[in-house]
């Protein structure tokens, strides 16, 4: 089955510079880069994407980590496209628990978790195609992705936005 999945490079891999190491582990997968950006990670876009772990007591934590307090502001954000693309992606990517992850994948060889009890794992991959969905639409616009993954629609809204002088 076509699938697309959203992969982040936390700020962790960015701050170590393993951006490099993890593309060539995800080439393994012979999928398609359909969409990539750099971005600075606001609390609302955090929050939004661990919305679902909004309970856990290390919640607050997991957001300071995402939005990169303790390495670089930045988290790299990629569009993954092909056959099975979840499960291929999640396979490299390991267990959540890096000291439980195998020690080839992304984050059994690169991960730790932190004395405050996170667990910093270089990389977020989809868990299922909702939730990739989901991940998707709220890290990309439409046009930021080249290949047509979900149905869209036109908006004449007047936003208010920064262009290039
Ligand atoms: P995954 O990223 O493997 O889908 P999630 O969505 O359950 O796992 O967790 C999101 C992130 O929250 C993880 N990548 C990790 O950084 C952190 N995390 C998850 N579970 C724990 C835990 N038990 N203790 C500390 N941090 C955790």
């Amino acid at each position: 089955m076509m699938q697309a999945t959203l992969v982040l490079i936390k700020p962790d891999g960015l701050k170590k510079s393993l951006t490099g190491n993890v593309l060539t582990r995800l080439s393994e997968t012979k999928l398609d880069i359909v969409a990539a950006r750099i971005v600075k990670v606001s609390k609302a876009l955090a929050e939004n994407h661990y919305i679902q772990l909004k309970d856990k007591p290390f919640f607050d934590e997991l957001l300071k980590y995402l939005m990169g307090e303790y390495h670089k502001k930045k988290v790299m954000a990629l569009v993954y496209y092909g056959e099975d693309a979840i499960d291929k992606v999640r396979k490299i990517c390991g267990a959540t628990n890096p000291e439980e992850a195998d020690p080839v994948s992304i984050r059994g060889a690169y991960g730790r978790i932190t004395t405050k009890g996170v667990y910093e794992n270089v990389i977020h991959a989809s868990t299922n195609e909702q939730e990739s969905e989901r991940e998707i639409k709220l890290w990309f616009q439409p046009d930021e992705i080249i290949v047509d993954l979900y149905p869209t629609k036109n908006s004449k809204e007047k936003i208010d936005r920064r262009v290039w002088a």
